[in-house]
């Protein structure tokens, strides 16, 4: 058991306290009495202090040439590769996941350092023709201001740098909000953009409670932004909030994903798939496979092939490198878990495997929850439809392509969606047909990468999306730019006109 780690806030380029004093502390779930760091449980007074920093270094920062801004965004790329495995390791002790996956989150961050700073160079604008002779028309991308980003536990480094790296080469600068269970990892990320020498104020950090100090970012006037990764019902209370207080917002919220195997699958393929998805981060992924929905022609063979790799699979410390599935992240995110299989025995699921809190020695400290697959559901079912966030998968029985299509549709949520199938025309059905924002074909839900396009449809999001060049329309404004070098006044739709 190593020594606790202090965080601290990172206010205006100086490490500190919250004013208050009050600390909170983060522990490591697969052994839950160890401390793993205290932070500041900070208050309004040190979002307003943030704020204020923020603010001040807008004024020089937006006026830093876009590829001098990437160039620090590049740097901190380059750092995060120096710390991958310190980075990785402090990931899994914090959150629980397989350090395998945990250096796949900071290499998510290192990518897009990389992919942003290039960015810096792009901000493409457009040039068209003016209605009016000697008279020039263009767009330039210009930034929103102080974006506030909040950000959740499962991917402590990939999403804030998701949100963090393309707001500051767009020219904002950022108060950072991490989730309460990761803030040593949000810590560790911030030093390395402070080493990276970005001016004071640029990079704001506030620890805290989500109803204090994420509620308080929300709210506060000036604040220009605020992008969002967490659960359907705080992003509710940020988007309305945000509505009310005219802020831009972008949200990212749950998923309900489904991965169809149809009867012509490669089996073993879409067994890979269905595994990595379902149990790859304990299922707490917002792109997790929580639905199998598999044609009834092979649904007893893949059930069967489903159960065997299953049982395989080792419950462990994420640090242990024999561990396929990793910890629960907290004490209430595993009642809620254990909650849901409650449910699903009432609803008449049948629990095929697992359903339990695990107790096997060596267990019993942390928060493991035994992989899970439930079977009998149907699609009314609410293990069917709401968002468990945890290791269990739900198998539903489907008797066509179409049934198919229509039942991964059957949710309030749009995010990833998968289909195993060898036919070319329902692949391409698929691909326009599933209400997701992201579809894999012969691919599990999981593993977006960063030059691409993130984000979901209906109620995942709010038609934004995070990563690749899509990103820029949440961090830039579009200014349309006249230039007319005629010397006399031209009125458009007036002036110069056929008839
Ligand atoms: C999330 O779960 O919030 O596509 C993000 C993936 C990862 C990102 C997941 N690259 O699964």
């Amino acid at each position: 058991m190593s020594h606790p780690l202090t965080c601290r806030n990172y206010i205006a380029g100086e490490w500190v306290n919250a004013a208050s004093g009050a600390t909170l502390e983060s522990r490591n779930p697969a052994v839950s009495r160890e401390v793993v760091a205290t932070f500041p449980r900070s208050a309004a007074t040190d979002v307003e202090t943030a704020v204020a920093a923020a603010r001040r270094a807008y004024r020089s920062w937006r006026l830093i040439p876009a590829p001098a801004r990437a160039e620090y965004v590049q740097r901190v790329g380059e750092l995060l590769r120096k710390y991958k495995e310190e980075l990785a390791q402090l990931m899994s002790r914090e959150m629980g996941k397989p350090l395998a996956e945990a250096r796949g989150d900071v290499q998510e961050g290192i990518d897009c350092a990389y992919y942003s700073a290039g960015e810096g160079r792009r901000l493409f604008g457009q040039t068209t023709p003016s209605e009016m002779p000697n008279k020039f028309a263009m767009t330039v991308r210009m930034p929103v201001g102080v974006c506030a980003l909040i950000t959740p536990w499962n991917f402590p480094v990939a999403i804030p740098c998701w949100k963090a790296m393309p707001a500051l080469v767009c020219g904002n600068t950022v108060v950072l909000k991490p989730a309460e269970d990761t803030p040593a990892c949000a810590t560790k990320l911030v030093e390395i953009f402070a080493e990276a020498g970005l001016p004071e104020g640029v990079i704001n950090l506030v620890h805290g409670v989500g109803e204090e100090v994420g509620k308080a970012l929300v709210e506060h006037p000036n604040v220009d932004l605020v992008s969002f990764t967490g659960s359907s019902e705080t992003g509710a209370f940020v988007g309305s909030t945000c509505g009310r207080t005219h802020k831009r917002v972008c949200l990212e919220m749950g998923g309900k994903n489904a991965q169809i195997v149809m009867e012509d699958a490669d089996l073993q393929l879409a067994l890979d798939g269905a595994v990595w998805g379902a149990f790859g981060t304990a299922g707490q992924r917002c792109t997790a496979t929580s639905r199998l929905l598999l044609h009834r022609d092979i649904k007893e063979k893949f059930t069967d092939m489903l159960k065997e790799r299953t049982s395989q699979l080792r419950l462990g410390a994420g640090t242990d490198p024999n561990t396929d599935v990793g910890p629960i992240v907290n004490e209430k995110q595993l009642q809620r878990v254990s909650k849901y299989l409650d449910i699903a025995r009432e609803e008449g699921a049948k629990v095929l495997m697992g359903g339990e809190i695990a107790t096997e020695e060596g267990l019993q400290n942390g928060y493991f929850f035994e992989p899970t697959i439930l079977d009998c559901v149907t699609p009314q079912m609410r293990v069917a439809r709401e968002e468990i966030f945890g290791p269990v998968v739900a198998l539903i029985e489907v008797h066509s392509f179409e049934d198919a299509i229509a039942i991964l549709n059957d949710t309030p949520y749009g995010l990833s969606s998968s289909i195993y199938t060898r036919d070319v025309n329902r692949a391409f059905t698929a691909m326009r047909d599933l209400e997701a924002g992201i579809t894999y074909i012969n691919g599990p839900t999981i593993g977006a990468e960063v030059h691409l396009p993130f984000g979901g449809v209906k109620q995942t999001g709010n038609g934004h999306r995070e990563a690749g060049t899509a990103v820029l329309d949440v961090f830039t404004d579009w200014k349309t730019v006249y230039v007319d070098f005629s010397g006399s006044l031209q009125r458009a739709q007036i002036d110069n006109r056929i008839g």
